[in-house]
């Protein structure tokens, strides 16, 4: 049993939520003929910055905030709330930094994950069952992304072990793809750019995918994870770039050969598959060598494998062949 604690970061609505948003739910209450509105904001039953569009409860709001695992922590502060929640990417939104306020549109309900290719049987579930079926915890993790910004989050969630188990692999996969919701799912902005490789997908070893660090991650701040952030279900990768940590997932895939990202397919001589957080191999157009840590506003030295090297360096013995960090 899970004890519920209050948390230092667990802020009131009303400091965590962006003020627009805040407002414009203020507003869709009053329309709704809401007299008490104010004090209905002040509650703590309600719904957290993901969900502004439609109000609802989110259904697995229930199973936060879960237990943090002490062994990932972060000697760096976190990032406010309000920051990890308003600077993000996410492309199928557009690709400015204000995409927040677009995905609110997103639908996350109903939700499935399908698990197909290398598998005893394909099957498609509930999201909402799945992570029922799932050992939650918090794990606080630096968050690395290629343009050299950097932040730390609590992510809550569960291995991607566990997710592999659940799936039931056959021996003969190799590798996984994870991708995003498509344009049947929900037409969102940034999908208007339809030259782009849409859906969003990208992909690990299994050996990767089952090293300890790889999270599945279904909430952050002891919350539901919010859509800007990649709701209901995103992986995060933390010894890898951003892009690897593919948002809003539909589906996993069990392969026998190493699938193509979708930044590997746009713009494959930037960074492929294999490629790490590496301060020693610049981007053709900047250096990695440091990062902006967004909630501080530091610039601060980058780490191989973003710091996480004791626990993923001996993935890549012996693959000096591969394009590694490229
Ligand atoms: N579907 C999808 N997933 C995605 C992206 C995206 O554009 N679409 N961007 C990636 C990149 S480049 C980064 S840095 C992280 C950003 O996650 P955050 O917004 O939660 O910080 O999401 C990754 N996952
Ligand atoms: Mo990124």
């Amino acid at each position: 049993m899970l004890i519920k604690r209050k948390r230092g970061w667990e802020l009131p609505e009303s400091a965590a939520t962006p003020e627009s948003v805040y407002w414009n739910r203020r507003q869709v209450l009053r329309t709704m003929g809401f007299a008490a509105a104010g004090a209905a904001l002040a509650g703590p039953a309600m719904p957290t910055l993901g969900l502004a569009q439609d109000d609802t409860v989110d259904p697995t709001a229930d199973l936060y905030p879960v237990e943090a695992n002490p062994l990932y922590t972060a000697e760096r502060p976190l990032t406010p709330y309000e920051i990890a929640t308003t600077y993000n990417n996410f492309y199928e939104f557009g690709s400015h930094k204000e995409i927040w306020r677009m995905a609110q549109r997103l639908p996350i309900r109903p939700w499935t994950v399908t698990f197909d290719g290398l598998v005893e049987e394909e099957k498609t579930v509930d999201f909402d069952t799945l992570i029922r079926a799932m050992p939650l915890e918090e794990r606080v993790y630096r968050h690395r992304c290629v343009e050299a910004w950097s932040m730390v989050v609590p992510w809550s969630g569960f291995p991607v072990s566990e997710l592999v188990a659940y799936a039931k692999p056959l021996s003969s996969a190799r590798y996984l793809a994870f991708q995003t919701f498509g344009p049947d799912h929900f037409r969102a902005n940034g999908f208007r750019q339809s030259w782009y490789p849409w859906p969003y997908v990208d992909g690990l070893t299994m050996a990767g995918a089952t090293n300890d660090l790889s999270f599945m991650v279904t909430g952050l701040y002891g919350q539901p994870v919010p859509r800007q952030n990649g709701a209901p279900m995103r992986l995060h990768v933390p010894w890898k770039y951003g892009f690897k940590s593919v948002k809003s997932i539909v589906r996993v895939s069990f392969l026998e050969e190493r699938p193509v990202g979708y930044w590997e397919e746009i713009q494959g001589s930037e960074y492929g598959f294999w490629a790490n957080v590496n301060p020693d191999v610049p981007h053709p157009r900047w250096s990695q060598a440091t990062e902006r840590d967004i909630g501080t506003g530091e610039r601060i030295p980058t780490v191989i494998y973003n710091g996480y090297g004791e626990f993923v360096a001996h993935l890549y013995d012996g693959l000096e062949s591969e394009p590694l960090f490229k």
